[in-house]
């Protein structure tokens, strides 16, 4: 099939980027937040409630919008810019970077969630949502505004766009599927009932193209492409072939780090083996486990034990799952490349600029 742009050779040899408009900093992304987020204070709802609802609004927003790394928000601008050899005006850049806050908006609910659902207790290095002294369930009120900021943001700006319905049919299929994928998660670790038959691979994968992939690489991509006027089926197909894979090696490396990263740098305390979740870690382990390894494996798992946790990340140790992961991220990175390049219909750096940002990252 021909590409969608004919120019793809050359944005494939990196000549994009020649106009500044184009060139989107994490600065000039942030000032974006800061108007979305003064238009949704001052939205005239909110400004006739009593203040300290509209001041309660605004600090949960800062509280959780605009802290993580901002790699899904940002990309929706970068592809554009791929799309557009460059050649993007003001206002182009400032629907890309509304809907990636859309997609930050989007992450913010689903992880206020996660965590209480989780029990975590820190994440981007700070106290969950839930865990800030006087929030506590009022946290589950505050991820439904989360979501429902979305849709005031895409009315406000998108809803004289051509591909208005395409959006919002976007946002809510991609909420669907995050959901249907926490459900899975959820199920799949019932706390206090170890079924270790449970923790197979294509379990696993189920669970993580839905938690994960969709919202996290398949969306920043699929907006892009409506931003760029793309418009064609195919295209989107294609894209979320991709980015399924991608979002897959994604929470594989989340599940890593999860056990093995540092909380200082990931931000986040680990919880997956109290929580007796179906993580890449132990599915691994059990398809390397001898009898007495699965029977350890078994008493120490899912328990919020210290000594339980460490139990099991003996475990992992002596399974070698840390030489098993670098492993697969490398086979991972080398199918990724493969599967990118062995394509034309879209500008090759649409994907590797995702995944060159994700590769071996620590965080
Ligand atoms: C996260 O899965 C998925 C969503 C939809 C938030 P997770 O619980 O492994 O994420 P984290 O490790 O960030 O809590
Ligand atoms: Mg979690
Ligand atoms: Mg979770
Ligand atoms: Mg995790």
């Amino acid at each position: 099939m021909a590409a969608v742009l004919a120019t793809e050779p050359m944005l494939a040899n990196g000549a994009a980027g020649t106009t500044s408009i184009g060139k989107n900093t994490k600065q000039d992304f942030v000032r974006v937040y800061e108007m979305l987020r003064d238009e949704l204070v001052a939205d005239p709802l909110t400004a006739e409630q009593p203040q300290f609802a509209a001041d309660h609004l605004k600090r949960m927003l800062d509280y959780n919008v605009p802290g993580g790394k901002l790699n899904r928000g940002l990309a929706v601008a970068d592809i554009l810019r791929v799309f557009k050899h460059g050649e993007v005006t003001e206002e182009e850049v400032f629907r890309a970077n509304a809907l990636g806050w859309c997609i930050e908006w989007l992450q913010a609910f689903f992880l206020v969630a996660d965590d209480i659902m989780d029990n975590s207790i820190t994440r981007r290095g700070q106290a969950c949502w839930y865990r800030v002294p006087g929030v506590g369930m009022v946290a589950c009120n505050d991820y439904i505004l989360l979501e429902s900021c979305i849709y005031r943001i895409l009315q406000r700006h998108f809803s004289a766009a051509p591909y208005y319905a395409q959006l919002l049919e976007l946002f809510h299929e991609t909420t669907h599927q995050t959901a249907h994928g926490q459900l899975l998660d959820i199920a799949t670790a019932p706390i206090g009932t170890v079924d270790l038959s449970r923790y197979t691979l294509p379990t696993y994968m189920r669970i993580v193209t839905y938690k994960t992939a969709f919202y996290s690489f398949y969306l920043p991509v699929a907006c892009g492409l409506l931003v760029g006027g793309v418009a064609v089926p195919p295209a989107f197909a294609l894209a979320k072939n991709i980015c399924i894979q991608m979002g897959q090696y994604f929470q594989i490396q989340d599940d890593y780090l999860d056990c093995f990263g540092d909380p200082a740098v990931i931000g986040k305390i680990g919880t997956d083996i109290q929580d007796n979740k179906c993580s890449w870690l132990v599915v691994q382990a059990l398809q390397r486990a001898q009898p007495p390894q699965l029977a350890a494996l078994k008493a120490n798992y899912g328990k919020d034990d210290e000594e339980a946790v460490a139990a099991v990340k003996a475990l992992y140790a002596e399974l070698g799952l840390e030489a098993a992961f670098r492993e697969y991220e490398s086979e991972s990175y080398v199918r990724l490349k493969a599967l990118i390049h062995d394509q034309t219909l879209l500008p090759a750096k649409v994907f590797t600029h995702l995944l060159d940002k994700i590769y071996k990252r620590q965080k």
